[in-house]
């Protein structure tokens, strides 16, 4: 078999196979949009969070979307839930989050601890 023969067999084998797998995979599971997900909002506010303490729900995954007012750059932080992300003033970002055992998760602004404190209450 010359090479060139190899090379046109085997691609379309491939592209046959994997065109049937990711068919059968749409089939079977949608894919979850993010824009389906829970949201819920949390803005940051002369260096204070609003609000101070959120309820979400457990055991799903959700979307955090946090604003900030003020005219510095803060960072969400949460050690209890590892994340840490920046928000420019003015900005806004999105944390996605989840799914959750019920319990409390503190987060803070991490250019701002003194104020910015707050938690998730997942229940
Ligand atoms: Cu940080």
């Amino acid at each position: 078999m010359s090479l060139s023969r190899t090379h046109a067999l085997y691609p379309y084998g491939l592209r046959r196979l994997l065109g049937c797998a990711l068919l059968a995979l749409a089939l079977v599971a949608p894919p979850a949009c993010a824009d389906d997900l829970p949201q819920f909002e949390l803005t940051i506010e002369n260096h204070r969070w609003r609000p101070s303490e959120l309820k979400v729900p457990a055991g799903t995954k959700f979307k955090l979307v946090v604003i900030n007012q003020d005219a510095t750059p803060e960072e969400f932080e949460s050690i209890d839930l590892k994340r840490e992300k920046i928000v420019m003033p003015g900005g806004r970002i999105s944390v996605f989050i989840g799914p959750l055992a019920p319990g409390s998760y503190a987060f803070f602004g991490d250019f701002h601890q003194d104020t910015a404190q707050g938690r998730l209450i997942a229940e």
